[in-house]
């Protein structure tokens, strides 16, 4: 089965909690602090993987999720960090967050993390500072990000085989490679992509034979639609027309639709080199007279005749091509991490979210007053008080993050001493 559009759900580790612990000792009434801190969340990554034909894997199993980290412990031990989860992928798979791409993996072992996993909280005795000598709070882990993403491939092939269903595309294919396509005397045979890998003076060309386009494949009619796409990254198209009796349109006709339903789906792909051919060439007999000019070959998978002037050409296209652009590199997306903070108003509170907000309170113990002090200092520091201020918060007013609500208090002089 030939799968080529996914969505999947990914989910990064969470990072492992800190922990509070103390050495006791005699002569130290308190201990000295030595929680360790947890060990950070896998990521989710997509490999461009060669070996890896379709997105199939991913139809059957849309839901990933990498490891946590494990926690601290006494003694600064710190948590192991969770795995990596490495996805492998076709290349070619081109990665979308809702409508942004954010990847393009054509690059055997490109690599592109769709959802980063939680920092590990830290330990007690990262806490220690000349006024905090005995830290009893830590901080909890972060969560892992949690995305969707939709997976799309667009085969890397030299070359495309364009033509109406039943035109011979897969019979060509079959006869210049060694994949074995489904051939039959009617139209969509050929459902799904095949890929052909043809050696031509010592060169190898990847050939695309793609299902039938019809009139109007461009804008989703028969099965054109979904895979013209495939033909977006070949470097020439082989475009193949059919002069046997049972094909309604002219060879003119053909190609002329050929061309307008490319045109339409990219214009790119319109100037993309072309080699025009006749398949089917024994049938032609004596009617030269209908033939297009522009079919520079005539070949015929059965008797065999133009199959090698016709590879010879087609390296020479995609050779050319090359030469023209060799860059094919693809792309992966550097984006910050999501908005670190939004504050906005709901009913009688203030509301802040975003991971700076919930990286502020995400101490294990709030209720102690050393943690309560810290989180003070964290919210006045990551700009979250002077945003609530600015937003019109008033000292009494509740404000949520997460499930934690407290009474805004700004202390005009502690803010001013600790900036
Ligand atoms: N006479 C003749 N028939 C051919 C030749 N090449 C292919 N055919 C026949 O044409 C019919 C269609 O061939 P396919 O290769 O399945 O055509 P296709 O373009 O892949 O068709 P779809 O997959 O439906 O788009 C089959 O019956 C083939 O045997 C040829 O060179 N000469
Ligand atoms: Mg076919």
């Amino acid at each position: 089965m030939f799968v080529d559009t996914v969505t999947i759900r990914a989910r990064a580790g969470s990072g492992g909690a800190g922990v509070s612990s103390f050495l006791r000792r005699k002569g130290l009434p308190k201990g000295k602090p030595n929680g360790g801190s947890g060990g950070r969340g896998g990521d989710v990554v997509l490999v461009a993987d060669p070996n890896v034909p379709t997105l199939l894997t991913f139809d059957r199993h849309p839901v990933w999720k990498a490891p946590s980290g494990t926690h601290g412990e006494g003694d600064l031990r710190h948590g192991k960090r969770g795995d990596d989860l490495e996805l492998p992928v076709p290349l070619g798979t081109t990665v979308y967050d809702g409508s942004t791409l954010i990847g393009d993996l054509v690059e055997p072992g490109q690599r592109l993390v769709v959802a980063r996993g939680g920092k590990g909280g830290r330990g007690n005795a990262s806490f220690v500072s000349p006024d905090r000598r005995a830290p009893t709070f830590a901080e909890q882990g972060e969560y892992g990000e949690e995305v969707e993403v939709r997976l799309e491939l667009k085969l890397v092939a030299d070359a495309a085989l364009i033509g109406y269903p039943n035109a011979g595309k897969s019979t060509l294919i079959s006869r210049v490679s060694a994949a074995k396509p489904k051939i039959a005397d009617y139209p969509f045979t050929t459902l799904t992509p095949n890929l052909g890998v043809a050696t031509v003076g010592g060169r190898e060309i990847v050939m695309a034979d793609i299902p039938g386009l019809i009139e109007g494949a461009a804008s989703g009619k028969g099965l054109g639609h979904e895979f013209l796409r495939h033909t977006e990254r070949a470097r020439a198209l082989v475009v193949l027309l059919d002069p046997s009796p049972l094909q309604t349109d002219s060879l003119d006709r053909q190609l002329e639709v050929l061309l307008a339903e490319l045109n339409e789906h990219d214009p790119a792909l319109a100037r993309r080199p072309r080699i025009v051919a006749i398949s089917k060439s024994e049938l032609l007999g004596d009617a030269v007279a209908e033939v297009p000019r522009i079919a520079t070959h005539r070949i015929s998978a059965l008797t065999g005749e133009g199959l090698d002037e016709l590879m010879f050409a087609v390296a020479e296209a995609v050779d050319r091509a090359e030469r023209a652009a060799p860059e094919r590199e693809g792309f992966v997306l550097h984006r910050p991490l999501r908005d670190e903070f939004t504050v906005r108003q709901d009913g009688g509170e203030w509301v802040v979210e975003g991971i700076a907000a919930v990286r502020a309170v995400n101490l294990s113990d709030l209720t102690d007053p050393d943690a309560a002090a810290f989180v003070n200092e964290r919210l006045v520091r990551s700009g979250i008080v002077d945003r609530l201020r600015e937003a019109g918060a008033t000292p009494g007013d509740d404000v949520r993050i997460g499930s934690i609500v407290f009474t805004f208090d700004p202390d005009p002089e502690a803010v001013e001493e600790m900036q």
